[in-house]
């Protein structure tokens, strides 16, 4: 590489880098007592959201990991005493500064609901895949480095909070003893509108809804967001849950929608490998753990693997079937580690088709949320098409796993090029690359943070 094309390189890293610090600091929120969290967007977003600030805590352990700490700390305030960690929490600082959000702190009513919820803090009554233990590792393994005394007693601090979380999610959430997480509600998985959820979604018939106002589609363009009819549907679930209390026994029974979700329990997965790594270091590992992985291990291709697709569906509790739909999260499992060279293979090769912008098919070769060869491809509606930064993410280390080297790196430079030429969205079109969905987008930030950090040309500047 020439000298020239070096200093390039070494700017562009440079002002992406400080561009994204610069989004973090202003989405950041102080509270009282050294509490701090990070809004996912200012006025779409204006509360912490879990997963967000699992993803939100990489991008910070590079450079500020006591930031990246606090961030997870304060979190986790928001933690019920059954464990379950909620996958929104309404710090007050928030509920005075910015515009109201829907559902907000009344809709969910958690200290009404249910004795396990905080008093403290007023939360929402749902979950998110676990990113907070795989955050908290990175950050760990970032310390450890400098100050192994300091990153074990951090260890210390979090692990029972986290064993906490996973025991909740093992147990409450998969009472069959499958290691696959049951959610309750679409917005569990974080792909809050993507069509894995259309057919059981349409089993549900939203009644007895007190009259709302939407409040999702005021900062951002309506079209981007979920149709009225999907948004009542999500309401209605949300208030079946809210009306047994949060209370997972007695949901369990009738509610209608129970899916073993393959990304969420992939991450679990992963997320238990790093609790049982964290138990060990402190000199304890629980056997739980071990139990959780291997039941993972084991069902995730008995209850998720479709010889057909050849690769992943999420699995419904109430037919007992899988839910036919292609999308990319039927890829993400590569994550786990666990596929064999020759399904590893066949998905990379799918991921190299026109579907999902291989073969120059998109603006930019980087996975959208549909293939866009699906019926259900819509290129800019939220979650139904658009190039999310944290999918492309996770297949990106999923791609290095295996030792795709070079397809690792291809794929890191089109996302931060990307996200250089539009600026930090929430989402992208394949068809055109614009940027979409909320602007100054923390996540997007932060994980174009981690990618510069990883990225072998621009390793000695982050
Ligand atoms: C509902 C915050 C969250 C993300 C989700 C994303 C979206 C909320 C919404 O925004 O969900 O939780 O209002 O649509 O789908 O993944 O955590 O960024």
């Amino acid at each position: 590489m020439s000298r020239s094309s070096q200093l390039h390189q070494k700017l562009f890293a440079q002002r992406l880098g400080t561009s994204a610090q610069h989004i973090l600091a202003k989405n950041s929120v102080r509270l009282r007592g050294n509490r701090q969290f990070t809004i996912p967007a200012p006025k779409e977003y204006p509360y912490q959201w879990n997963w967000d600030s699992g993803f939100i805590a990489y991008g910070y352990a590079h450079q500020q990991p006591e930031r990246a700490l606090v961030e997870l700390r304060t979190l986790l305030d928001g933690q019920w005493a059954n464990g379950l960690l909620p996958h929104i929490v309404f710090h007050r600082a928030s509920t005075q500064r910015f515009q109201p959000y829907f559902p907000g702190p009344n809709f969910w009513a958690s200290k009404k609901s249910s004795a396990n919820a905080p008093t403290e803090v007023a939360t929402s009554g749902l979950i998110q895949p676990p990113m907070i233990t795989l955050a908290l590792w990175h950050v760990y393994a970032s310390l450890n480095r400098r100050r192994p005394t300091y990153a074990k007693r951090v260890l210390r601090e979090f692990y029972p909070k986290l064993y906490l979380l996973h025991r909740y999610l093992m147990t409450a959430r998969d009472p069959e003893q499958t290691g696959l997480v049951t959610i309750f509600h679409p917005w569990e998985s974080g792909f809050d509108n993507s069509p894995r959820w259309d057919k059981p979604l349409s089993r549900i018939r939203p009644r007895n809804i007190p009259k709302y106002r939407r409040r999702d589609r005021t900062h951002v363009n309506p079209k981007f967001r979920p149709s009225d009819k999907s948004y009542a549907r999500f309401i209605s679930l949300a208030l079946r849950l809210k009306r047994k209390d949060y209370d997972d026994r007695k949901i369990y029974p009738l509610h209608p929608f129970k899916i073993k979700d393959k990304v969420f329990s992939s991450i679990s997965y992963l997320a238990h490998r790093r609790l049982f790594q964290m138990a060990t270091i402190l000199g304890d590992p629980s056997a739980d753990i071990r139990r959780w992985m291997r039941q993972f291990e084991k069902n995730i291709f008995r209850y998720c693997w479709n010889a057909k697709t050849r690769s992943f569906s999420d699995y419904d509790l109430i037919t007992k079937r899988q839910i036919p739909s292609t999308t990319i999260a039927g890829l993400l499992p590569l994550m786990t580690g666990l596929l064999s060279a020759r399904r590893v293979n066949g998905m990379i090769r799918a991921l190299d088709q026109a579907n999902f912008c291989g073969q120059k098919a998109c603006a930019v070769p980087l996975a959208p949320s549909v293939g866009i060869q699906q019926p259900t491809f819509n290129h800019e509606l939220y979650w139904r098409g658009p190039i999310w930064v944290n999918i492309n993410w996770f297949l990106w280390r999923a791609l290095r796993l295996y030792g795709f080297d070079d397809r690792a790196k291809h794929q890191a430079d089109h996302m931060l090029q990307l996200i250089h030429d539009q600026g930090f969205y929430e989402y992208y079109s394949p068809k055109t690359g614009a940027g979409l969905g909320a602007r100054n987008f923390s996540w997007t930030a932060a994980l174009a943070i981690d990618l510069l950090a990883n990225h072998p040309r621009d390793r000695q500047h982050l």
